[in-house]
């Protein structure tokens, strides 16, 4: 049995590819620092057509959850036009409210969402997090402005030839080199990054319990010092979880959001809706985009839902 501190071999790779203290000691952005005002500049030159993509899944009672801490939006009126005219010159007018959890859809965990060995980014204890003030460090309303860069979509099932990946089946750091390299895009410092496993499909069709299960294609752990190395800002995939589930390390349970929002400080996006836009970029072979991912600036969040837009 391996030791819960030390022994396990995710956390080696964490503390290799740590980014703790390289933006300063109370830093709570982590790799989203890749995305310098020129950066953003770079990327804004990158659109020629206008043309949009939503990346995001309908947040609605149809949503992928099957009820527990995670349900799908729960949306009421609040004031409706059958309530009757507002004002003597006939003016009707509608409110609503949505109840749902910021995870319950297409959604970004911030940095205070995963941790391991009570610690979260940058040495945040995991008790920065508390019930009546939700995430004191780490949270998402610190990213929100700046998740505007390039981005890149690397189509895995693709690479592979398949619609979707298999249950279970792991991306590593070689397929992501491969599906850059069959695309003929490079990936530069400050991107956000997005695989395509084919996964949402299971979601369109209905197969809501495979989509969320345990079973999950993605990211192996191999692929952390690939997201390291290329400096990228932030990385977002069309499955549930990100990472290839059951974790390939045994014992573990989600080893690739700790070593990436623990050690690297990446922002990690899920349940993304790449359908579309994999067969725009198919068709022109144009891989690469602005991207808009900016979220809901909820302060002391530890995540935010979000409808993501390539824009080409
Ligand atoms: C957990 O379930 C902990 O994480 P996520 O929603 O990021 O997959």
């Amino acid at each position: 049995m391996a030791d819960a501190k030390s022994d396990y071999e995710f956390k080696k790779i964490g503390k290799e590819l740590s980014n703790w203290g390289r933006w300063g000691s109370d830093d709570e952005l982590g790799t989203i620092n890749f995305i310098t005002p020129d950066v953003r500049k770079a990327a804004a030159a990158l659109v020629r057509t206008g043309k949009t993509f939503d990346l995001g899944m309908p947040f609605s009672s149809a949503g992928p959850q099957s009820g527990g801490g995670r349900f799908n939006p729960i949306h009421t009126m609040t004031m409706m036009p059958s309530d009757g005219p507002l004002f003597p010159d006939g003016m009707i007018a509608s409110d609503d409210v949505v109840t749902m959890p910021l995870q319950c859809a297409t959604q970004w965990d911030s940095l205070a969402h995963v941790g391991y060995d009570e610690a979260l980014y940058n040495g945040v204890p995991g008790s920065a997090v508390t019930a009546s003030k939700g995430a004191i460090k780490n949270s998402f309303d610190k990213v929100v402005n700046r998740l505007i860069t390039r981005g890149v979509l690397l189509d895995i099932a693709g690479l592979k030839g398949v619609d979707r990946l298999a249950r279970s089946e792991e991306i590593t750091a070689d397929d992501l080199d491969a599906a850059a390299a069959r695309q003929g895009v490079s990936i530069q410092s400050g991107d956000v990054v997005m695989f395509r496993t084919g996964w949402y499909q299971h979601f369109t069709e209905g197969n809501s319990a495979l989509y969320l299960g345990w079973e999950s294609a993605g990211l192996g752990i191999s692929a952390a010092a690939w997201l390291h190395d290329h400096e990228v800002a932030a990385v977002a995939g069309d499955n549930f979880a990100i990472e290839c589930l059951p974790a390939k390390e045994e014992g573990t349970s989600l080893p690739v959001h700790m070593v990436l929002i623990r050690d690297l400080g990446m922002t990690l996006g899920e349940m993304f809706n790449f359908e579309e836009l994999a067969a725009d970029c198919n068709s022109d072979g144009v891989w690469e985009f602005l991207f808009s991912g900016i979220g809901i600036k909820v302060t002391a969040s530890v995540g935010s839902p979000v409808t993501p837009i390539a824009i080409k």
